[in-house]
């Protein structure tokens, strides 16, 4: 079918979506709490299944708990065209980040079925069930690693969470059964677009509502352990200590220069801390923290790594500190599907919509999906570029034109 003209996205449904999802979990006034599994998760995929039953979907849930809404198509062997994005939220997150790539998803499908009706390929609204790692550190991605078969069989009882407990059991408690997981593998997506709010101020700065996603970022993140020797933090002199938190405080300061002095677009954070004993008047035993490391260039990334690796042997080294580290995320950064690239801006100019082609910081399920099926993404501005907090927010008005360039390139992928 020839494009038609503008497709208009109801500013209503999709502001109560936002704010009816975001009572799932809610954490103050504006912030959302919502890991996977829990029972805020529960019922959040259970709203998202009433709404996708609501649109008239065909609706199911697969091994993982990724929730699915399919709208038939005429040619009943085609491959399905896929959008969505992930439900739980970071501790705490705030209500765009995943939520509205899920609910952008599902709105641009309903408004097609409503204005054109069965469209040739199936089209389908996807809410993934984890994306974010923030209570199995591990875990990211699960949902759309179940999608791809890329959990292996040990992973459920292998992933652990911060409060120690398994995956696996935390699947059980939910009705899942972790032994049934490669029952969720999709070999016959053919194309999969996630809407997702940009969480940076690049979008902001330039003026736009939208932005197309080209290439997204690779990530590693480390957990380092810098064990010493507690002692008394009065009777024992400073050049007989072996002080973790002395070294933990440099290799801190010291990482983050790295990515500094590289400059954009080697980002490193340290966003978590544990000492022990943790009491004032104790040199600690052992700090643990992590060390997030991103670049979007392969080679500029090992290097950030090297580097970073490198500093933290030379300062435990030189402390007589005993250091060990593990890596509980490591993913590539992806080059999105040029030709779903270009007909994403195509499908904005043909709305009207201006949008910037830019990469992402952030990463996402796309890099996941990409495995299997052709990718890209929509984002959405950020006010103030904010995310990950409660203080996130993107206007209805820019949701509203990101889901219509999205749906616009649904139509022209399943029309
Ligand atoms: O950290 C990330 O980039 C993602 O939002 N979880
Ligand atoms: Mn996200
Ligand atoms: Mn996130």
């Amino acid at each position: 079918m020839s494009a038609p003209a503008r497709i208009a996205v109801d500013p209503a449904l999709v502001e109560r979506m936002i704010r009816e999802l975001a009572t799932d979990g809610a954490h103050g006034e504006t912030g959302v709490w919502r890991t996977v599994y829990s029972p805020e998760w529960v019922a959040a995929a259970d709203r998202y299944a009433a709404w996708c039953e609501e649109a008239g979907l065909r609706t199911r849930r697969d091994a993982v708990g990724n929730v699915w809404g399919r709208l038939e198509g005429t040619d009943a062997a085609g491959d399905a065209i896929v959008s969505g994005s992930h439900i739980d939220s970071q501790r705490p997150g705030g209500q765009y980040d995943g939520a509205l790539g899920a609910i952008a998803g599902l709105v641009a499908i309903r408004t097609l079925k409503e204005r054109f009706g069965p469209p040739e390929r199936p089209l389908e609204a996807v809410a993934l069930c984890e994306e974010e790692g923030s209570r199995f550190p591990a875990a990211n991605f699960w949902g759309s690693r179940a999608i791809t078969g890329a959990i292996a069989p040990g992973d459920p009882d292998a992933t652990i969470g911060y409060d120690g407990e398994t995956i696996a059991a935390a699947m059980r408690a939910v009705g899942l059964d972790p032994a049934r997981i490669p029952e969720a593998v999709r070999d016959d997506i053919d194309t999969f677009v996630e809407l997702h709010i940009e969480q940076g101020p690049i979008l902001e700065q330039a003026g736009l509502a939208v932005g197309i996603v080209n290439a997204i970022t690779g990530i590693r993140h480390y957990v380092v352990e810098l064990t010493g020797t507690a002692n008394h933090a009065g009777a024992f002199p400073m050049d007989l200590r072996r002080d973790p938190m002395a070294g933990a405080a440099e290799i801190v300061s010291g990482v983050i220069a790295t990515a500094h002095r590289m400059g954009r677009p080697a980002v490193t954070t340290v966003g978590r801390m544990e000492v022990s004993p943790n009491g004032p008047a104790i040199i600690p035993e052992r700090v643990t923290f992590t060390v997030d490391a991103r670049h979007p260039d392969p080679v500029a990334r090992q290097v950030l790594y090297a580097k970073h690796e490198a500093l933290m042997r030379e300062v435990a080294a030189r402390r007589d500190l005993s250091i060990s580290w593990h890596t509980t995320f490591d993913q590539d950064p992806l080059t999105c599907d040029p030709a779903v690239v270009g007909l994403l801006e195509g499908a904005a100019a043909a709305q009207g919509v201006p949008a910037l082609t830019m990469a992402s910081g952030a990463v996402h399920d796309t890099q996941r999906m990409a495995a299997r099926s052709r990718a890209a993404m929509v984002f959405v501005r950020s006010r103030d570029g904010r995310s990950h907090t409660p203080e996130e927010f993107s206007s209805v008005e820019d949701c509203v034109a990101g889901i219509e360039v999205l749906a616009a390139a649904l139509h022209r992928l399943a029309y």
